[in-house]
């Protein structure tokens, strides 16, 4: 069976993008993989944050990814902290990685750019997200088309470490979805919908009550002229739209504007597929919110599962770098 991995940063709220990008393909591939996911909160560390904050987003997004569908019993879910393997593999993919490579990284001069401290760490981060994804012997990774750059990388370190050391990693490769792979702002159509990034209009995160979603879809920002088709570049609003109804019902964008004739009808059909698509998801959020210690004890028992697997790798790699036994 295929080995799956993927992360998520708590720092924020879960939103749209995410749901639609990266966790529906966690969700449907929990069933057809051996699937371990990871609340990477070490990652949500390479930019300032408050620690009470960062302990409850971690807790309440395990509880998000829950409520979403991922079942512990059908995956492995835990905290990346939980499992040490992590950043000590991380040490071992800084000394793989290029200076260069990691300097290309795009999501590094993002959020690097006007930020008044920005941590060495943050330059690193690819390193940690390899570490993540190669101590699992991943095959597939699901994530939204933000994170290629960073797979392709990952590719590439475990290839390196293979020739120089001997087999040691699976190569892995990125799974990305049809429609929604890149889910916009609502209010700035042409940058990505983003947890830490201020535009609360713009985002539409899955806790969102229906008004609050309606509110926002409503109000999005859309094009010029009248007509409802789906082509980004001339586009960005009708089409972030178009994208956001064909990922929650399922079909590609441009089969969403079928029937469709004005932008009010558009955003009005938009608007309840999303509402629909997250009633669900938010009763079951409030039942698991209940009981933070359930959540706990779910999380410790994941942390085992992944452990096991990791520190076998681990051995592997430490045994071909020539480190000395302990
Ligand atoms: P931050 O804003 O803190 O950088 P983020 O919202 O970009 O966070 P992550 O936690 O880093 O989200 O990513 C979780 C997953 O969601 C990744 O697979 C990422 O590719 C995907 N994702 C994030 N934003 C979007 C988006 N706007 N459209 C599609 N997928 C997205
Ligand atoms: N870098 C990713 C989050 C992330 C991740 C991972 C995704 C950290 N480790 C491992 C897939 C696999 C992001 O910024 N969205």
């Amino acid at each position: 069976m295929a080995r799956v991995f993927s992360g998520i940063k708590p720092t924020g709220g879960v939103h749209l993008g995410n749901h639609l990008g990266a966790l529906q393909n966690w969700v449907s591939l929990q069933d057809r993989a051996d699937a371990v996911y990871c609340v990477v909160d070490l990652h949500a560390l390479t930019v300032p944050h408050d620690p009470d904050e960062l302990r409850t987003a971690t807790l309440s997004l395990a509880q998000i990814l829950m409520a979403i569908g991922l079942d512990p019993d059908r995956c492995t879910l835990f905290v990346q902290s939980h499992v040490h393997e992590h950043s000590e593999c991380a040490w071992i993919m800084e000394c793989t990685a290029a200076f260069g490579e990691l300097r290309r990284m795009t999501q590094f001069k993002d959020k690097s750019e006007g930020s008044d401290f920005v941590s060495g760490a943050l330059f690193t981060y690819p390193a940690l997200q390899a570490s993540d994804i190669l101590l699992y012997d991943t095959n597939q990774v699901p994530v939204g088309e933000d994170q290629r750059q960073h797979i392709e990388l990952t590719r590439d370190i475990a290839v390196r470490f293979n020739n120089r050391y001997g087999d040691t990693f699976v190569v892995p490769e990125a799974v990305i979805p049809e429609a929604g792979a890149r889910v916009m702002d609502l209010q700035h159509p042409t940058a990505k919908m983003s947890k830490s990034d201020e535009s609360p209009q713009g985002t539409v995160l899955l806790l969102d009550e229906p008004s609050v979603v309606e509110k926002k879809i409503k109000r999005s920002v859309t094009d010029s002229g009248s007509e409802v088709r789906y082509d980004p570049a001339e586009k960005p609003g009708v089409s972030n739209l178009l994208a956001i109804l064909g990922a929650a019902t399922g079909q590609s964008p441009q089969r969403a504007a079928d029937g469709i004739e004005r932008y009010g009808d558009l955003k009005a059909a938009t608007a309840e597929a999303v509402i629909e698509m997250l009633r669900p998801i938010q009763e079951r959020y409030h039942e698991l919110a209940a009981d933070p210690a359930e959540t706990g004890r779910l999380l410790a028992k994941g942390a085992d599962k992944a452990r096991q697997v990791a520190s076998a790798t681990m051995a592997r790699a430490r045994a071909n770098l020539g480190l000395l036994e302990a």
